[in-house]
């Protein structure tokens, strides 16, 4: 029965393991990183963010930070209120939720000149992710299946 424990849990380990293999940092502007005279919104145009996702923003301390915002303060460059903006200078942002997300810099007016982020979170199951991560899933639970019968 203990054994038959063990092999439960490496298979639920491994039948979820590509959700979170597949989960991925992305670095916003990629190598530039975020600064001031960079297009983010063409940047994100041709990017899928996913949930699981990590959004990472690099920058040089105290030059810039990252505040997340709603809708109306990112078309508006407004700052939260009561929203402590992040200032490490290696911002990670785990993408939890699908739908609109909005970050921008909170240091002078560097929003209003572009330092303004948004993008949309979409499902993890979407398309051709889902087919190959089902696929792998059907072929583990079949092998600890057999692995289950035989220990
Ligand atoms: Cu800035």
């Amino acid at each position: 029965m203990g054994s038959n424990k063990l092999v439960t849990s490496i298979a639920v380990v491994l039948i979820f393991l590509p959700a979170i293999a597949m989960a991925k940092d992305i670095t916003v502007g990629d190598d530039n990183g975020w600064k001031l005279n960079f297009d983010y919104q063409a940047w994100a145009k041709d990017k899928v963010f996913q949930v699981g996702d990590t959004l990472v923003f690099k920058y040089q301390a105290p030059n810039h930070n990252v505040y997340k915002v709603n809708g109306t303060e990112y078309q508006n460059c407004t700052k939260p209120t009561g929203n402590v903006g992040l200032t490490s200078g290696n911002d990670r942002i785990p993408l939890q939720t699908t739908g609109n997300k909005w970050y921008i810099c909170g240091v002078k007016d560097h929003c209003a000149q572009g330092m303004k982020l948004s993008i949309t979170v979409a499902d993890k199951s979407s398309a051709a992710r889902g087919i190959i991560f089902s696929g792998y899933q059907v072929f583990m639970v079949a092998i600890f299946a057999i692995l289950a019968i035989v220990v």
